[in-house]
């Protein structure tokens, strides 16, 4: 129904439909912007060749097998070693937990269990390069979701990146080029023209919390749920929350406190009685011990997803 030609199809690039009966080597290697030996070579060490048989000489890439080289294209720019990004594009990330041990020598952010993902991110922060840790992030949020991603891929690393600071005092520039590649990755999938929820959840760091990348991961998951969130952001005192909590009406509010330094409850009394009341969480290894004088606490990305997409009726 389109009328499009094979020759046409094949002159363009990548977001293209391709045509039933498949591209030729040529063709992949314009779309993904690779040399063809390249490509040959990916084919006959890695099984990552045209899985379409026919009887002619000339053996036909379908788009699955050109989805699966994408991956490997994009694995392999942001520093996953070749082997390692053919079996993560070959099983779509699937990959057992030691599969990449191997490799792993000359690694110095120590990742227990990571995937190659989670590798080949924590390379490419520890190479600075901002751009390289957003591809192996869209594309694992394309496939596997927020709620996914942030578990076994954005989480590991920010642990590894964050001992690794307080073993050597070093990498304060790998934790900021990480941090904003993550914050705008997730910021950029909160998009509240979706809306199925009957309110709203609002989103908050403690007074004096810096650390706001939880918030980002829950607003994006919420939002993939088709949550209204507002995000309040950093360093939020009590009774500005309080005030949005009077203005906004939300069905939830989670607070997040990563340190010590701002996880004094006490202050959490001045937040207004309002009714219907809202569902409130304390989210992050941050809060005192004790019981806090409102809500209570959550321990994950997914619980709190769940309970907040309730509480704002999400259907
Ligand atoms: C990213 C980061 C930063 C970024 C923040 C960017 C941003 N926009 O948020 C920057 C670079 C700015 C930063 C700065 C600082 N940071 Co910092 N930072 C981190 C890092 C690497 C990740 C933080 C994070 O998002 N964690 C979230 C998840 C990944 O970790 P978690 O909270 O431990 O997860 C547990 C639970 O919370 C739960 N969970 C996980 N995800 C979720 C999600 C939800 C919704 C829920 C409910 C639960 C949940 O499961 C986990 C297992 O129990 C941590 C290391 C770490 N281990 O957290 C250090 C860390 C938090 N930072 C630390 C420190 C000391 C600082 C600084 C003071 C000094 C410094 N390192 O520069 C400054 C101070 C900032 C300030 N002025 O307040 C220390 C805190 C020590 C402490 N216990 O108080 C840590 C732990 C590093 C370390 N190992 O020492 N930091």
């Amino acid at each position: 129904m389109s009328g499009r030609t094979q020759g046409s199809a094949e002159a363009l690039g990548p977001g293209v439909p391709l045509p039933e009966m498949g591209l030729t080597v040529a063709a992949v290697a314009r779309r993904l912007g690779v040399a063809p030996a390249t490509l040959r070579t990916w084919d006959r060490r890695y099984g990552l060749g045209p899985s379409q048989h026919s009887a002619g000489a000339h053996r036909r890439y379908s788009s699955a097998d050109v989805e699966r080289l994408e991956r490997m294209r994009r694995y392999v720019l942001s520093g996953v070693a070749p082997a390692e990004a053919a079996r993560a594009a070959l099983t779509e990330g699937e990959v057992e937990p030691d599969a990449g041990a191997r490799h792993g020598g000359g690694q110095v952010v120590a990742i227990p269990d990571g995937t190659p993902q989670a590798r080949g991110l924590a390379r490419a922060a520890l190479a600075l390069n901002a751009d390289a840790c957003r591809v192996i992030l869209a594309e694992t949020l394309d496939r596997r979701g927020v709620v996914w991603t942030w578990d076994h891929l954005i989480a590991p690393v920010l642990v590894g990146v964050g001992q690794r600071w307080e073993q050597s005092g070093r990498g304060i520039d790998v934790e900021h080029v990480l941090s904003e590649a993550i914050q705008s990755e997730l910021s950029s999938r909160v998009i509240n023209d979706n809306v199925r929820s009957v309110a709203a959840v609002v989103l908050a760091s403690a007074p004096g919390e810096n650390h706001v990348l939880p918030l980002w991961a829950l607003a994006a998951a919420l939002s993939e749920r088709g949550v209204e969130v507002r995000m309040l952001g950093a360093r939020t005192p009590w009774d500005a929350l309080g005030q949005a909590i009077r203005r906004i009406g939300p069905g939830g509010v989670l607070v997040w406190s990563q340190t010590a330094g701002s996880g004094d409850m006490t202050d959490m009394a001045v937040l207004p009685d309002v009714r219907p009341e809202p569902l409130i969480l304390l989210g992050g290894p941050g809060w005192h011990p004790g019981a806090p004088p409102r809500g209570e606490h959550v321990d994950d990305l997914s619980e709190a997803v769940a309970r907040l997409a309730r509480a704002a009726g999400a259907s």
